[in-house]
């Protein structure tokens, strides 16, 4: 079982992202399909920052265990981020140790760096 999560303890019913996906919270959509959505992250890390997450629900990346489910997740993501950026770094924090805090999958695009970008 993933460690619960702020959101999930706030909003049990629904996670955040599909909150974003049903339009009861605002946010800036960048693409969308009957699969995907795109959004621009709240609170960016870099010059430019989207989160790719499938309207299908798991929790964690690691909970797909389908090939085509996850190949369409990063075709996507490669989609959206190419879309925005000719470099850029796709990001997935897995589990509260890895930095995730919606447990709701979702694919970090960065970039927009120019000159030096950060290490790692
Ligand atoms: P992670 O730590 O991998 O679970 O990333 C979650 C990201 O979600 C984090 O970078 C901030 C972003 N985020 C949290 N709340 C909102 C929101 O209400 N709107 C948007 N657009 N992004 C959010």
């Amino acid at each position: 079982m993933p460690p619960a999560s702020l959101y999930s303890d706030l909003m049990p019913d629904k996670t955040l992202f599909e909150r974003i996906i049903d339009r009861e919270i605002p946010s800036q959509i960048v693409y969308e399909d009957d699969d995907y959505i795109a959004i621009r992250d709240i609170a960016p890390k870099a010059p430019v920052h989207l989160l790719v997450i499938p309207k299908h629900v798991s929790a964690r990346v690691d909970e797909i265990t389908d090939a085509g489910e996850m190949g369409r997740l990063w075709l996507t993501a490669v989609r959206v981020a190419r879309e925005h950026l000719s470099d850029y770094r796709l990001i997935v924090n897995v589990g509260s140790g890895g930095g995730q805090e919606v447990f709701h999958t979702h694919v970090h695009v960065l970039g927009g760096w120019e000159g030096a970008h950060p290490v790692g």
